[in-house]
């Protein structure tokens, strides 16, 4: 059997039809973690019949389900990803790499849109805006604060991160760049999801993706 080297959480909320194709796609010594927030689509039953662990987390959220995620991974490192074929788990060596060699702490990607419909206009805004804000108050030279990222489980969890909702991977960055961690970011492929949009897909979700890392970042520069 494959030691398990790597952990890699997947928040999931309805994504039975996107499931078996990223769960086919982890590279060798990786363990899928599905994490599921009451799925009506049978998404935690597909999960499992494709090998995967699967977390049931009670408390609604992006960041409830990553946290739950990193609470169940055991192995040394730990990477995150969306569960609706968006981004390709083939390319997760690109984040876990440079973490595993030791060259980086947090290793993000940034999303490189294959075609011009896998990124909607307001979500790329909402982006650009951010990682601009970012740049200027951390000094690091990120582009996208997107959700295919690694880092060592101990580390991550010695960040203590608070936020349950769709700041967790702000908080994330945010802490990391505070603890004075390497943080690194590396291009990935974005395509088209399969399914439908729960968080910034839709201009809703970008608002409230936007006000709960708005309330971090006035609370980061307190
Ligand atoms: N468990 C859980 N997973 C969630 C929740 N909200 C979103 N997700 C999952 O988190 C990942 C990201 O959500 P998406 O709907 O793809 O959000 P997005 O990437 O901002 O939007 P798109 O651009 O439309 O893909 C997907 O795998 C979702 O299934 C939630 O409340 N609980
Ligand atoms: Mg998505």
């Amino acid at each position: 059997m494959t030691l398990i080297q790597v952990d890699l959480v997947l928040p999931c909320l309805n994504e039975a039809g996107a499931l078996p194709w990223v769960l086919s796609r982890l590279p060798e010594g990786y363990r899928a973690i599905v994490v599921d927030n009451g799925s009506t689509d049978g998404s935690a039953e597909v999960a499992s019949a494709a090998g995967a662990l699967v977390v049931h987390e009670e408390r609604r959220g992006f960041g409830a389900a990553a946290h739950a995620g990193l609470l169940a991974a055991t192995a040394p490192i730990v990477a995150f990803c969306d569960a609706d074929a968006s981004m390709d788990p083939r390319e997760l060596p690109l984040v876990v790499d440079p973490v595993r060699a030791g060259e980086a702490d947090l290793v993000l990607g940034r999303r490189r849109a294959s075609v011009p419909k896998a990124w909607p206009w307001h979500s790329r805004m909402a982006n650009t805006s951010l990682s601009w804000r970012l740049r200027r108050i951390t000094g690091v030279n990120i582009h996208d604060l997107g959700p295919m990222r690694a880092a060592r489980r101990e580390d991550l969890l010695s960040l203590d991160l608070r936020d349950r909702r769709s700041g967790y991977p702000l908080e994330m960055f945010l802490r990391a760049a505070e603890a004075g961690w390497r943080i690194r970011e590396v291009d990935t492929t974005y395509s088209p999801r399969v399914g439908r949009s729960k968080v910034t897909g839709t201009v809703q979700g970008t608002f409230t993706a936007v006000a709960d890392m708005s309330a971090l970042l006035r609370e980061t520069r307190r």
